[in-house]
């Protein structure tokens, strides 16, 4: 179905030019390479071919080909120079179109180009295209479990496992790697990162053979595979009585172990782990710290040029609400940064993009190129935990934007976010950006339709963090919903409009949180406020807001490079968009914007609910040019979101009237 192709739709090219100029090019195509990774190549563009031309690819080996796709090495000529490994040309003079790989990854990449440009019905008579990603890695983490359930997921169901196995029929693994791929992801990450009981036991014979298996679909695909582990599976699994990273029988337990899962997957990518997080062990428990825990893994895997990827989602999960003096947004920062130059080259950090978790507006995670010789990677989320399940319209691109412009001064003015994760700031060995999924087994994936928008996107920047979250938004349009520019300019509209509007019912300036516990949907002002996770807003009758500023606050100012520290420390120079989450302020201080805090406060709730309204009639204005599916998904999700902007806009507005007691200046009714 419609929804089921995301992207991929390869929709009949009605354009009658274009239509017999590609049926031209296809006529004749020449493969020069024999691999997994060509085998899906030449079934992509079977598939393709047939869908927009009703025609069959005339494969060739003759040198007259109209279409030549090789792997430089395989065609004995010089790899494309200036480009990567993973890079491409595709060049065309009209008579011939070569799409040149420097590997075969790369040729692939080339191929999902083409494809891209026709669907976007675009010319290919006279190309010169050089293209290679910016990240060397660009990976996917799933948090599926074995029973089925997706942590954090909003699509339905694993499309991996199903009632403690993993799934015999496994197309549906296979079309995923055909998205992925399609936008340039190279690694994956198969099970969650809490690895519970049943989990640890993947890295045994009693899951191996089968885990080989959706390997090797991603091998076609230039994906790597990589597995979560559980760090205390010498305890849990083998039988040994520690897990402690020192001691010379855990070290030769996971030599073993590796050797063993090389034996059934030779291209293994390594080990993702969360430790010591969250009620997860690590080397903690043994007075040993990450660099340790990390290290003997690293080590256990360097023979087989595998790596560790190691979370740096640490943070005192219990802390007395009564003591808070502890800051949660400090945690990472303070653990990882004094290890830096102790860890492996072969051991990779993985960062969230914020220092808490993946809250609709955060700062930029301070650790994020503050360690020059350790590599690290960004961790984004796509799955919309804290931005509407996927069930209010989100679109993250512009966020996740922000986030890569952020200048860190780490190395002086123009040290953004976008080159340290690339490597070009410290001479990391490893490095790039990894997100948590957003797919289940929805008919479409994600839930809400327009949500696969996200994991296209997460794709594309991942490749090239420069591209503008429009031209992103454009192009997945363009192949999502085909030929209807009122379409693609109405969605285009709501997609663009969606991360404020989002922002505007939600939890104000930055402050975070005030969402439903556990669940993380719809509101629950004080649902954090005296739990023991580290989450406060600190309102009170007086004002809100957390102080983490050096002289009167946590102090977290002071992890920031200069001019930021000062920026986000001095009140005057903080953006309003993150005041609460740096300052405690009274109600009535006054904003950039001119506004006093609570009136803020007032205005976006009430306007983001509107907002929610004028999406709706968006959408309604779709509904005769739309197939009934999409509209219908799309429209049911509408009407859940304005519901949750109501209840968001209405206990906000309450509580803050309650406690504030000061009135609304357009004397509108607060509930
Ligand atoms: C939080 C999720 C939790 C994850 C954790 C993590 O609420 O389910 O396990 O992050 O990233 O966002 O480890």
């Amino acid at each position: 179905t419609k929804m089921y192709n995301m992207w991929l739709q390869y929709d009949s090219i009605n354009n009658q030019t274009l239509r017999e100029q590609y049926t031209e090019f296809f006529s004749k195509v020449r493969l020069i390479g024999n691999s997994e990774i060509f085998d899906s190549i030449k079934e992509e563009l079977e598939i393709a071919v047939d869908k927009m031309l009703q025609q069959k690819v005339g494969w060739t080996a003759s040198d007259d080909a109209k279409i030549v796709i090789a792997n430089s090495s395989d065609w004995n000529i010089k790899a494309v120079e200036g480009l990567n490994e993973e890079g491409y040309t595709i060049v065309s003079n009209g008579n011939q179109l070569k799409i040149i790989g420097n590997s075969d990854r790369g040729a692939l990449y080339g191929v999902f180009h083409l494809l891209r440009m026709m669907q976007m019905q675009e010319s290919i008579t006279t190309l010169s295209i050089k293209e290679q990603p910016t990240n060397p890695f660009r990976m996917i983490n799933q948090w599926d479990n074995l029973d089925g359930s997706v942590e954090r997921g909003y699509s339905g169901n694993s499309i991996f496992y199903e009632n403690g196995k993993i799934v015999e029929d496994k197309t549906r693994i296979k079309d995923y790697a055909r998205f992925l791929s399609s936008v340039g992801i190279n690694a994956i990450s198969i099970n969650n990162v809490n690895v519970w009981e049943e989990e640890t036991y993947f890295i045994t014979k009693k899951y191996l053979p089968e885990i080989a298996e959706i390997a090797s679909i991603f091998r076609g695909y230039g994906l790597q595979l990589y597995l979560s582990i559980n760090f205390a599976s010498p305890i849990a699994i083998g039988d040994l009585e520690t897990a402690d990273p020192l001691d010379g029988s855990v070290k030769n337990w996971w030599k073993d172990k590796v050797r063993e899962i090389y034996d059934f997957i030779p291209d293994f990518g390594g080990f993702v782990v969360k430790a010591d997080s969250e009620h997860r062990p690590g080397p903690f428990s043994y007075d040993r710290d990450h660099a340790d825990g990390s290290n003997m893994l690293a080590e256990a895997l360097e023979p087989f040029d595998g790596k560790v990827i190691w979370r740096c989602f640490v943070y005192n999960c219990l802390q007395d609400w009564r003591d808070r003096s502890t800051d949660r947004a400090r945690a990472a920062y303070d653990h990882f940064k004094p290890l830096d130059g102790r860890f492996h080259s072969n051991v990779i950090l993985q960062i969230k993009n914020g220092p808490m978790d993946f809250q609709v507006r955060e700062p930029v995670s301070p650790l994020i190129g503050a360690m020059s010789e350790t590599n690290q990677m960004m961790e984004l989320q796509i799955a919309q935990e804290y931005t509407g399940h996927q069930i209010d319209l989100c679109y993250l691109i512009p966020q996740w934007k922000e986030v890569f412009s952020f200048d860190t001064y780490i190395q002086g003015e123009g040290s953004t976010i976008e080159k340290i994760v690339a490597g070009q700031i410290h001479p990391y060995r490893h490095s790039g950006v990894v997100a948590v999924s957003n797919i289940g087994n929805d008919e479409n994936w994600t839930g809400h339709t327009l949500a696969q928008a996200n994991l296209y996107g997460f794709g594309r920047l991942a490749w090239n963090p420069s591209l503008e979250s429009e031209t992103i938004a454009k192009e997945w349009l363009k192949q999502t919903f085909p030929q209807n520019n009122d379409v693609e300019q109405t969605i285009l509209d709501m997609l663009m409009s969606s991360w404020p509007i989002y922002e505007n019912y939600n939890a104000p300036l930055g402050v975070g949180w005030m969402v439903t516990t556990h669940l993380h949907y719809g509101p629950s002002i004080d649902g954090y406020e005296y739990s023991r996770w580290g989450t406060y807003h600190f309102a009170d009758r007086d004002g809100m807001g957390v102080d983490r500023t050096k002289e009167t606050g946590t102090g977290y100012t002071e992890q920031y490079e200069e001019p930021n520290r000062s920026m986000y420390n001095n009140l005057d120079t903080c953006p309003d968009e993150l005041l609460l989450f740096f300052h405690h302020v009274p109600y009535k201080h006054t904003l950039k914007s001119g506004k006093t805090v609570i009136q803020h406060i007032y205005d976006t709730h009430f306007e983001g609910y509107e907002q929610v309204l004028g999406l709706q009639k968006k959408w309604d204005q779709l509904e005769r040019v739309l197939d009934e599916e999409r509209f219908n998904n799309v429209k049911e999700r509408l009407e859940r979101q304005r519901l949750n902007a109501r209840e968001w806009r209405d206990q906000i507005n309450t509580y803050f009237y309650r406690k504030s007691g000061i009135a609304d200046e357009k004397n509108r009714t607060i509930y």
